[in-house]
């Protein structure tokens, strides 16, 4: 009889720990053995020449989602999850996004109508709060209950601000429940003031909206919603930070204890705001927020990628056509406020990191694999994945490491019309990606049906390690027997 469902064998595995050579033994979507010479299994996966590694982590990208001002990603959760699979990913968490008025328990029935039928991968997803109302707040609690331990919140764009006193009272809401606030740092009136300037002249080509969104508003933002965190002592992550200042502020923030966590994207490693001034309306393919940025802060993120200021690389895939669709809902000729905030990546996310990261020695593979997979697992409740070992998910992806190949927008297997890396050659890549013990690419073929991820209930966030921040003023309030998470 067959100890295993799977085996695979030969290859060299990857953790965020060590590389060795062992061969992994699935049972009933576990691993349940990692060791030399495993015989047996119903299925026997020739790794040899492979790299083993932790199925990727997706831990921010847009699916099913409409912007705060209507309009639909591309993807659904069918096409964003079988783009994710083939770039090497076995989970994702999305966002189910509130808009103002919305009760929460109808935004998550939404969501599990549109991801439960259709997710090829295991899912979860971060609640978009943009309306804390005392309401909102109330059904906070359940949403825990539910596994979903993670919130975003917005302190740009008109329709999702929610003020600085809104973010206290998520944080500690949060807090309170073990939950992770996630934020998109921008000053609001920084960026109006100087969408009124640019607009007031004339000047709308795509190329203004770097313009419009200046590094300082980042990392002024930065700056104050760390401050809001520290106050309340609450965990905060920080997503898409795009530029030095910010990134010298979580690191500096680590440092002092900070229940602090940061994500950078491959975009704002890869790209520069150049891309923004292609001929024609080319450039509204490269609009996202925060901008893309120049050469000078591409080497100072590496760098803080490097040096570990960040947990994770995420893609922040957000996926509009270049098409009435999309980036030109509004008139192919449409001035840049006006054109839709977000691009592509999710399957180029990995390969992207692993051969501009790994293969041109700026990271090592085990930091491939804590900024692919295993942080983002840790730092997002998912307890049994981002690991090779026996208790864990069979998530795991088999990457060639040797296969050179050059981006076309075909290779994304999503409903996008274009991806921003076209062009760019990347060497290794993810050929077989396993979620819960089951082949989802097969050698580059998609075996995975329609509906088969499961929604995971998540655990707290994993704050070991961050001593928190006690701020005097608090500590005043205590003693008078004040709790302000109450
Ligand atoms: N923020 C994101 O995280 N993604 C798309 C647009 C935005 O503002
Ligand atoms: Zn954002
Ligand atoms: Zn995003």
């Amino acid at each position: 009889m067959n100890t295993f469902d799977t085996v695979i064998h030969g290859g060299r595995v990857v953790t965020a720990a060590d590389t060795f050579e062992a061969d992994i033994g699935i049972r009933d979507g576990r691993i349940v053995a990692v060791a030399e010479g495993l015989e047996g299994g119903d299925r026997r996966i020739d790794a040899r020449g492979r790299l083993v590694m932790p199925g990727g982590i997706e831990a921010h990208c847009h699916i099913a989602q409409e912007s705060s001002s209507g309009i639909m990603t591309a993807d659904d959760y069918y096409s964003g999850s079988v783009s994710a699979a083939f770039g090497g990913n076995s989970t994702f968490v999305p966002f189910a996004a509130q808009h103002r008025g919305q009760a929460i328990a109808d935004v998550l029935s939404t969501y599990d109508g549109r991801a439960a039928p259709n997710s090829v991968l295991d899912y979860s997803y971060h609640l978009i709060i943009s309306d804390p109302s005392p309401s909102v707040l109330d059904e906070l609690p359940g949403v825990f209950e539910r596994g979903i331990t993670s919130f975003k919140v917005f302190m740009t764009y008109d329709l999702m601000n929610i003020g600085d006193g809104g973010m206290l009272d998520i944080l500690t809401v949060a807090k309170r429940h073990g939950a992770l606030t996630m934020v998109h740092a921008e000053n609001n009136d920084m960026v109006k003031w100087m969408n009124r300037k640019l607009l007031d002249a004339g000047l709308d080509a795509p190329k203004y909206h770097a313009v419009s969104r200046p590094e300082l508003a980042e990392e002024e933002a930065i700056n104050r919603a760390v401050s809001l965190a520290k106050l309340v002592d609450a965990p905060l992550f920080i997503v898409h930070v795009s530029t030095r200042g910010g990134a010298e502020i979580v690191q500096r923030e680590k440092l002092a204890g900070a229940k602090l966590f940061a994500e950078t994207c491959p975009q704002y490693l890869a790209l520069t705001r150049d891309d923004l001034d292609r001929p024609g309306m080319e450039g509204a393919k490269y609009i996202c927020s925060p901008p893309l940025r120049d050469s000078e802060t591409q080497a100072a993120l590496w760098r803080h990628v490097q040096a570990g200021t960040f947990e994770s690389v995420s893609s922040d895939h957000a996926p509009y056509r270049a098409d009435e669709t999309g980036k030109f809902l509004n008139g192919a000729n449409a001035p840049y406020p006006k054109i839709a905030n977000g691009m592509p990546g999710i399957a180029m996310r990995l390969p992207y990191l692993f051969s501009e990261g790994v293969l041109k020695g700026r990271i090592t593979l085990q930091q491939f694999v804590g900024l692919s997979s295993s942080n983002a697992a840790r730092t997002f409740g998912l307890t049994k994945k981002g690991a090779i070992a026996p208790g864990f998910d069979a998530d795991i992806a088999i990457w060639n490491p040797d296969e050179t190949r050059t981006v076309t927008a075909a290779d994304q297997h999503d409903n996008m019309d274009y991806t921003p890396f076209e062009g760019l050659v990347v060497t290794g890549w993810p050929e077989t990606v396993i979620n819960h013990g089951e082949l989802i690419v097969d050698k580059g073929t998609l075996v995975a049906s329609r509906g088969r991820g499961r929604f995971i209930a998540r655990a707290p966030t994993d704050l070991g390690g961050r001593p928190g921040y006690k701020a005097k003023e608090m500590q005043v309030l205590e003693a008078l027997g004040m709790d302000i998470h109450s």
